[in-house]
């Protein structure tokens, strides 16, 4: 039996790192394995590209060439960690997925989605999250909570109109599949997040198997 493949997203400070550990930890005592991961980045060289995405080194990169690296260390993600997980029945969870480049690169660079969704269909076939859940959180206060952190990244200097399309981006693509996504409001205290994300993993534990 396939396992389960959850993703988080959300824009930055939303608290995604914070909350799938504690995800992780519970899910722990009710499924044998649970892989926790994240994009970009989760394999070996997925984690060299991650740095060349996100390094500090000032240099222009072109759209394209960024949606291309995004897509790079996500064909051997799956490769070498989500497939060989979920074709051993283990639970996957990971920190961001490809909402995250529709959201970045589409929204937020202007790359049009049907290029995306060509690139999407080419390096992951029909694979997509069985739950994908999306925290919202206004773009204002999650660059306050980033920003009390040391050095901003590549994305991280963008400015609030950007952030704002990126936000758009994954609330506009939960309404129109409400079954694979969920919008939650990230500005709750992290223990009652934490408890909304395990009731609606929980229905994902006791819906249908494939
Ligand atoms: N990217 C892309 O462009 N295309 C792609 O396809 C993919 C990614 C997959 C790196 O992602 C960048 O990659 C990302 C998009 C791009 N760039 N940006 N921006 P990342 O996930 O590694 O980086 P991030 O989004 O910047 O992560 P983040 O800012 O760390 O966000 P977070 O993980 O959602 O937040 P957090 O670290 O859990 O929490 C942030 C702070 O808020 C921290 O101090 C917490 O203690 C605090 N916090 C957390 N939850 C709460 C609550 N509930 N209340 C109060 N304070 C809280």
């Amino acid at each position: 039996m396939r396992g389960r493949f959850i993703t988080l997203e959300g824009g930055e400070g939303a608290g995604k790192s914070t909350q799938l550990p504690l995800l992780a930890e519970w899910l722990r005592s009710r499924i044998d394995t649970v892989v926790t991961t994240r994009e970009p980045g989760g394999s070996a060289l997925g984690e060299e590209v991650r740095e060349l995405l996100l390094g500090h080194r000032g240099q222009a990169m072109s759209a394209d060439a960024e949606l291309l690296l995004v897509f790079a260390a996500r064909a051997e993600h799956l490769d070498k960690i989500i497939a060989p997980a979920l074709n051993a029945g283990h639970w996957v969870l990971c920190d961001r997925f490809t909402d995250a480049t529709y959201a970045y690169q589409g929204a937020g660079r202007g790359i049009e989605e049907d290029r995306i969704a060509a690139v999407e269909q080419w390096v992951q076939g029909a694979l997509r999250p069985d739950l994908c859940i999306v925290l919202d959180i206004p773009v204002a206060e999650g660059m306050g909570r980033a920003g009390r952190r040391s050095q901003p990244d590549r994305f991280e200097i963008e400015d609030r109109a950007f952030f704002e399309r990126v936000r758009e981006s994954y609330l506009r693509r939960a309404a129109v599949d409400s079954g694979r996504y969920v919008v939650m409001d990230a500005r709750q205290s992290v223990e009652r997040l934490q408890a909304r994300i395990r009731e609606r993993v929980e229905a994902c534990l006791l819906g249908p198997h494939d």
